[in-house]
């Protein structure tokens, strides 16, 4: 039987890595199989360009980020989600396609019609069972980021930006309920956990 696929999406630091981290414990303690990834990155070809898109040091237009991180994406699902989800394990990803409907699209105004047409060529259409939504106000979730560090290309786009991608993520949700869980990521890390440990059994089997 094939696996679940269980994405974590939000704005910048919205405390997706510490829930997928925790819930990779919780899940591997109840002994479940599990692959877990990210975007962009998972394979040698998504590490090289997430060097790239990331790199505050270069220029790029929205269609040429939009296309790195389908490339990556491409690889990653042929390479890493489909073999794991064959071997009926469970896949964990740190962000996936509909970061790129939120940031190119609401985000950066490229068309949804290319997205999707695009997107669809580069996962063959699979789709998450369940995504995990962690919304955040970005100028919370940017100070969070900065703390950590100097900010990466992405990180530095202005504030505007970021609130369009909240909204982006907000409005796919309310589009595709049932695939969503949106969690008020304003809320500690242990409150999260619980709430998303809580709600697999009831989203996973509706
Ligand atoms: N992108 C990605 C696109 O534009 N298009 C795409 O198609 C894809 C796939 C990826 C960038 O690429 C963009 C989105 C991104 O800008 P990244 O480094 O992977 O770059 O960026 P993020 O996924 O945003 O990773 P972050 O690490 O910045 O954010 P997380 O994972 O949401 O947050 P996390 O867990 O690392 O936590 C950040 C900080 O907050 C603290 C943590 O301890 C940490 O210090 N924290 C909390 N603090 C208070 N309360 C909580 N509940 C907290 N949870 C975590």
């Amino acid at each position: 039987m094939r696996g679940l696929f269980l994405t974590f999406e939000g704005p910048e630091g919205a405390g997706k890595t510490t829930q997928l981290v925790r819930l990779q414990a919780r899940l591997e303690a109840a002994g479940h199989t599990l692959t877990v990834t990210r975007e962009p990155g998972g394979t040698p070809l998504g590490t090289r360009v997430r060097e790239v898109v990331l790199d505050p040091a270069l220029e790029m237009e929205a269609l040429p980020e939009f296309l790195l991180y389908s490339a990556s994406r491409a690889q990653l699902v042929q390479d890493v989600v489909r073999p794991a989800l064959a071997r009926g394990e469970t896949v964990l990803c740190d962000r996936y396609a509909d970061s790129s409907l939120a940031y190119q699209g609401a985000g950066r105004g490229l068309p949804l019609s290319l997205l999707q047409t695009i997107t669809q060529a580069a996962t063959g259409g699979l789709q998450p069972d369940l995504t995990i939504l962690l919304d955040l106000d970005p100028a919370v979730g940017l100070a969070r980021a900065a703390a950590r560090g100097q900010p990466d290309r992405l990180e530095r786009a202005d504030l505007g930006f970021h609130q369009r991608v909240r909204q982006g993520f907000l409005l796919l949700a309310q589009q595709e309920p049932p695939r969503f869980l949106v969690l008020d990521a304003s809320k500690t890390p242990d409150e999260l956990a619980g709430e998303i440990w809580n709600a697999l059994p009831t989203v996973l089997t509706r």
